[in-house]
């Protein structure tokens, strides 16, 4: 099966692959949800195990305690900044390269905040829920990467905004019940219309609307394939479902050429 598959990717016109928490997961970041595992810390299990997403990943929450939740996404942008690229990232970053050898286009679509494609060297990287390594002012939507340090404050007063002293910076990321960006929408849906390869790597396919588009991929005749070590709402539905870590299967699929 890894055979077709690294045959598919080395012919395809238009690949995308949609990434979540798992391709991360080898470079020490947790994951969000999926299964418990024996072997690993209790602060290594997925992060919804240990933190309430209601009290932390919603625009209510920010609203009810800005101090509490830019706490928690300040400690995870530093483990963001700390974490390099894994076997996974650097393999999708060179399946780019080999596409644009040949004028075929490879989209990396990511769920992920954390930079990781960037620092391994993929380009053409579309960031679905934002960057936790940006923060915005929640008044000018003025956009700011602050430096390695802890934040010194919460809430961080937005330094843009000298004449609204109420206004304070957020991490740039999607909350539940928040749009996502436009301009990553409409990236998502124009590279859908051609894609003839799909691949879902490292994400539980349960939040939405980025589960669905293997769904709107399919529909354009897309093959599709999933990387993860657990089964998915979306296992049954692909055409290729690789059960494995993706910094071990990706490598392989790249060295099959
Ligand atoms: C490995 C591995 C290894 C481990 N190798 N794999 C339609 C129906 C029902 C609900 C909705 C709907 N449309 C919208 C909603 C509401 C909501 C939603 O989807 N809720 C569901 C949970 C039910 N969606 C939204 O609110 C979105 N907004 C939106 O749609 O706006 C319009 C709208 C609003 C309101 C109503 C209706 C429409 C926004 C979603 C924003 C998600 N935000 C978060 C937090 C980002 C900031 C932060 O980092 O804190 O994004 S939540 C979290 O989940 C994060 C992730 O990007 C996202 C997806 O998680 P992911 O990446 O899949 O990770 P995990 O942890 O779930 O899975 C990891 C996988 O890796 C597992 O499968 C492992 O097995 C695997 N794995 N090791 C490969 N080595």
């Amino acid at each position: 099966m890894e055979h077709r598959i690294a045959h598919l990717l080395a012919t395809s016109k238009n690949t995308i692959v949609i990434t979540g928490a798992g391709i991360s997961a080898e470079s020490g970041l947790r994951t969000f949800r999926g299964a418990s595992h024996a072997d690993l810390p209790a602060d290594m299990q997925a992060l919804w195990k240990e933190f309430d997403p209601m009290k932390l990943a919603t625009p209510e929450a920010f609203d009810a305690d800005p101090a509490a939740v830019s706490r928690w996404y300040d400690w995870r942008r530093l483990g963001c900044l700390a974490a390099i690229p894994n076997p996974g990232h650097m393999a999708l970053a060179e399946l780019e390269r080999r596409a644009a050898s040949r004028t075929a286009r490879f989209t990396v679509l990511t769920q992920n905040v954390d930079r990781l494609h960037h620092k391994a060297g993929s380009t053409n990287v579309v960031e679905l829920h934002g960057s936790i390594i940006q923060w915005r002012c929640t008044s000018c939507e003025t956009k700011t990467t602050p430096g390695p340090d802890p934040l010194p404050q919460f809430p961080m007063p937005a330094p843009c905004c000298p004449n609204d002293s109420a206004a304070i910076l957020r991490p740039d990321v999607v909350w539940f019940g928040e749009m996502l960006p436009f301009e990553a929408l409409r990236a998502a849906d124009e590279a859908l219309e051609s894609c003839d390869l799909f691949l879902s790597i490292g994400t539980s396919s349960v939040v939405q609307p980025a589960a669905s588009f293997i769904q709107v991929a399919a529909q354009h005749g897309a093959t599709t394939v999933e990387i993860n070590p657990e089964p998915t709402p979306i296992s049954r539905l692909v055409d290729f479902s690789l059960r494995g870590k993706a910094g071990e299967v990706l490598p392989r699929l790249v060295d099959r050429r």
